[in-house]
């Protein structure tokens, strides 16, 4: 067996991932002189600006550094895992792990690799944990910029975290308790069903109109497969999209990445706002 250790442990199916997860955790602890998180924070596009927000930052670790986590795939685009010092509106304080960027499934690095920070986020205490995302609409009235709550998904990746005979029950992945408490921020948050597909190239109009037909009202290359990891770990669940872009064919124009970057920078202010407001909360 691969050393838990080695940089390409999880890559080995002898390895236990869990057991990664753990020394992941033990790295964190060490790095922040923080014991243990209670919650965690995964920012995905539109949503990098909220880590200034959520409170003070304690400790600031290169992700490549945290055992089982991913060489970033771009020189100089490393992201980094922090630790922050969430002050409740009660006064309570609360410790959050913000991971910076995730790996995807289109990356062809395993769907090990793509749960690792939801492990990791489990091992280190966490019981709560705020999946974000860029996403695709397929409702006209949702523009470029609306935040959407995440009210369940369809998995279309035909794959699944989890190994061996591990059954999980999914009746309730997204929490119905956490949805509420973001309502308490912004009443008027729209809920959705999220579909993820494999990636990376966006879908057909054909596609897009299939997922409406399952009952899909976002589209989107992420988040089941770690809401899945979470759910058998135990955490809580909050799934919040940004809808950076009307999904293919249902607007008249075409997508383009630019487009899709730009919305999520347009919007960044205000969905983070709203993010670290939330975070207070959990
Ligand atoms: I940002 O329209 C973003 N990510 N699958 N479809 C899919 N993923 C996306 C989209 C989209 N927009």
């Amino acid at each position: 067996m691969t050393t838990t250790h080695a940089p390409d442990a999880l890559d080995d199916p002898a390895t236990d991932p869990f057991l990664v997860a753990q020394e992941a955790a033990e790295h964190i602890a060490a790095a922040s002189g923080v014991d243990r998180h209670d919650l965690a924070l995964v920012l995905g596009s539109g949503w990098g600006a909220a880590a200034d927000l959520l409170g003070e930052t304690v400790a600031e670790i290169p992700s490549h550094e945290i055992p089982g986590f991913s060489r970033p795939t771009v020189a100089g685009h490393g992201s980094t895992t922090r630790s922050i010092r969430i002050e409740r509106p009660d006064g309570q304080v609360r410790h959050a792990l913000v991971l910076g960027s995730r790996t995807h499934l289109y990356e062809g690095r395993g769907v090990r690799r793509v749960v690792h920070g939801v492990r990791t986020a489990a091992a280190t205490g966490a019981e709560a944990v705020v999946l974000t995302n860029g996403c695709g609409g397929l409702h006209p009235s949702w523009k470029a910029g609306t935040p959407v709550l995440i009210r369940d998904h369809l998995n279309l990746t035909a794959t699944s975290p989890l190994e061996g005979a591990t059954f999980v029950d999914l009746s309730d992945v997204y929490s119905a308790r956490l949805r509420d408490l973001a309502r308490t921020v912004d009443a008027t948050l729209a809920d959705g069903v999220y579909a993820q597909f494999p990636g990376p190239h966006y879908e057909t109009p054909a596609e897009v109109r299939m997922a409406g037909v399952l009952g899909a009202d976002l589209v989107g290359m992420s988040t089941t497969l770690e809401a899945i990891a979470a759910r058998h770990c135990g955490l809580d669940v909050l799934g919040i999209s940004l809808v950076t872009n009307l999904a293919a064919g249902i607007s008249a124009t075409p997508l383009s990445h630019d487009e899709v970057i730009e919305a999520g920078r347009a919007a960044g202010p205000r969905i983070s706002a709203l993010l670290a407001s939330i975070a207070r909360l959990v």
